[in-house]
């Protein structure tokens, strides 16, 4: 049978995909074309990125558990008994058990991530794990709005922000979500936050350039959801993985790079590629353990303690408000 041609028109969208499909036009319409890196995380994508975590070459969530495994005496000290607490960018919520294992009598466990399935299967397992905990699972993008459900009780919040996500931000704006998640505390209260070092080029390219091409999976998987989501035509032969370490920004930059000179359409748009331009599609900032402290400072936290590593690759920083 003959087939309707298949045109999206931005009117036709359920509203998440229409606030995706405006973004996706806009960041192709630029100079430089780019996409938030918030839109890797659909089903497909939080799994690639989990894989991502057990490559070889992407020392990021290793060093980080490992850190935070030896330090976790110092933070549940720093905490304190009977905090609630908030992640975050929760994920699979691996980190989190750490904590959850060793602190005593948390009022509530509230973690915040954009990809809902894998937020309902983490909290699914978490409350088999730890049937007594409270868990107010939150589904939201915390990058537009940092507007929180209630926390029951007046105890003291603490605020657990790992992953180095932080890194995904430009300094600007990691300023802004700072200062925004400083307004969600009171003095006293605690912000925990893993921040990536900068290291040797060749450790940052491999992390991003890992052999098996599991990180240039994640990168490209985002083509593949704007041709379901949007029903853009992107010709995935057609593009390739492209990250390199910008050393006068201090970060990682992730692209997706035309091999030809192409047109790909996108509900009313056609964006036109020539080979060899990029899609930028994530930064990722590495810092200095003292100009990150700094940062704090300047968003109204102040330093109380830091963990890192051996080699120094990776910093856990407790700040109190
Ligand atoms: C989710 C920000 C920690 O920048 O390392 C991994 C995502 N991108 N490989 C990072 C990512 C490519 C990641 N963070």
């Amino acid at each position: 049978a003959l087939q309707m041609p298949q045109r999206t028109s931005a009117r036709r969208l359920p509203l998440q995909t229409r606030s995706f499909y405006q973004d996706v036009v806009s960041g192709l319409s630029q100079e430089q074309k780019k996409l938030h890196p918030k839109y890797f995380y659909d089903e497909e994508g939080s799994k690639l990125f989990e894989e991502i975590t057990t490559v070889s070459e992407y020392y990021v969530t290793r060093t980080e558990m490992a850190i935070l495994q030896s330090c976790i005496a110092d933070l549940c000290a720093q905490i304190g008994a009977g905090a609630s607490l908030i992640e975050f960018g929760s994920g699979s919520s691996r980190k989190i058990k750490l904590l959850l294992n060793e602190l005593e009598a948390l009022s509530c466990y509230m973690p915040i991530d954009i990809a809902q399935e894998m937020l309902s299967e983490a909290c699914a397992s978490l409350s088999e794990a730890y049937p007594e905990l409270p868990i107010i699972p939150v589904c939201a993008d915390f990058t537009r709005s940092l507007q929180l459900p209630a926390i029951p009780g007046n105890q003291k919040k603490v605020i657990f922000y790992p992953g180095s996500t932080i890194g995904n931000f430009e300094p600007m704006e990691a300023m802004l979500l700072m200062k925004q998640t400083r307004q969600l505390l009171e003095p006293g209260d605690g912000f925990i936050i893993g921040v990536d070092l900068k290291k040797d080029v060749q450790v940052l390219h491999e992390a991003y350039n890992d052999r098996q091409g599991v990180t240039a999976r994640f990168n490209l998987n985002v083509l593949r959801r704007m041709n379901r989501e949007l029903h853009a035509d992107f010709q995935l032969e057609e593009f390739e993985h492209f990250a390199y370490y910008n050393a006068r920004e201090g970060r990682i930059e992730m692209h997706i790079r035309s091999a030809i000179d192409q047109q790909v359409r996108i509900g009313d748009h056609v964006f036109d590629f020539h080979a060899g331009e990029t899609i930028h599609t994530e930064s990722s900032y590495k810092y200095d353990i003292d100009q990150f402290q700094q940062l704090a400072s300047q968003c109204g936290y102040a330093s109380k303690q830091v963990w890192t590593d051996p080699r120094q690759w990776f910093s856990v920083h407790y700040f109190e408000a």
